[in-house]
């Protein structure tokens, strides 16, 4: 796919994290060169490896992060970059260059302030693990059902941005639950966010990943979760509320049995009560919490229509 608009390639800052990644940087710079993009920025994690060196001989800039993990070192990029575009790219040449223009296009024509690439449309078998094929499922619904907008990939490591949005997110966390707050925000934000088909290869075999499925899922749902707090009480609350009332059930349905046997269970019989009325209490809270959100989501909106005028 060619671009649809006229386009200077410099006003696109290939924005590439990394953290020893020599088995792949250079081609992956290359590649990009190929297609005519030669304003490339990688942000290194410190890598003990020839990463940085690999990155600067192929003739890109390179600047090491001050601090630790990818969330911080996108943090730290997003400062440094000026441009009107952004294409953030993982380095370990799991995502294809030549996949750039249809993470741009949408931008270029003004219609999304930030693409997805969307790697469930073409992927190699070997390119997910079992695991990670079902985490990324698992927390992509999870993130549909606190946000209520389906986003096909929240996690993916090929994205694209205009300048606004890179400038207008308010970005903290430091880790792998990066990508996470990034789609958070820009939903919080009412960015036009626009999901692409782009193609996922497997990872090269002499790179290891920096993942650890288990843990990091576990971060980025906890992140998912906790951020659905602002965004979303009612979930938040009403899935503390449901746990509760449940529980609430399940002890009153054996207090009732016992009674009906002529077994009477006084502090069972508070416990239920007790658990029935806080579950109650916390969809009370989720609503007046919802509340407080949309008033402050119309404030906001009417902020950002006066500074846009
Ligand atoms: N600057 C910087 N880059 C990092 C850090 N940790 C990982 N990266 C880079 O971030 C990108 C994504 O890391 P991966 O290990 O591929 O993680 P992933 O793609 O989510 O997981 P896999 O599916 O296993 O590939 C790669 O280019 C890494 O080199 C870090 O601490 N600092
Ligand atoms: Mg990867």
């Amino acid at each position: 796919m060619e671009i649809q608009v006229p386009l200077d390639k410099n006003d696109v800052c290939i924005l590439i994290p990394t953290l020893n990644e020599e088995a792949t940087i250079k081609q992956l710079i290359e590649d990009f060169q190929a297609e005519g993009f030669e304003n490339i920025l990688v942000i290194d994690g410190h890598s003990r490896d020839r990463t940085r060196q690999l990155a600067e001989e192929s003739g890109a800039r390179v600047v090491v992060q001050e601090g630790k993990g990818k969330g911080q070192a996108v943090q730290e990029a997003f400062q440094l970059i000026e441009d009107p575009y952004t294409v953030m790219i993982d380095g370990d040449g799991t995502y294809l260059a030549s996949d750039i223009y249809t993470v741009l296009n949408p931008l270029i024509e003004g219609h999304a302030d930030q693409t997805i690439g969307n790697r469930f449309a073409n992927f190699e078998p070997e390119a997910f693990t079992k695991l990670n094929l079902t985490g990324n499922k698992v927390l992509n619904k999870l993130f549909g059902l606190a946000y209520g907008v389906w986003l096909e990939d929240i996690l993916t490591g090929y994205r694209g941005f205009n300048k606004r949005s890179i400038k207008g997110l308010n970005l903290n966390e430091m880790g792998f639950e990066i990508e996470t707050e990034i789609t958070v925000e820009s939903v919080k934000h009412e960015m036009k966010v626009e999901v692409v088909p782009i193609t996922y290869v497997a990872r090269h075999s002499s790179a290891d990943t920096k993942l650890n499925p288990m843990r990091d899922g576990f971060k980025i749902g906890k992140t998912i979760f906790r951020m659905a707090r602002l965004h979303n009480p009612m979930f938040y609350f009403g899935i503390f509320g449901s746990l509760l009332t449940l529980s609430g059930i399940v002890v009153g349905v054996y207090v009732v049995n016992e009674w009906l046997s002529g077994v009477t269970r006084i502090p069972m019989t508070i416990l239920t009560a007790l658990l029935i009325m806080t579950g109650i209490q916390m969809f009370i809270f989720g609503m007046l919490s919802d509340l407080v959100v949309s008033l402050h989501r119309e404030t906001m909106r009417m902020m950002r229509k006066n500074n846009e005028r």
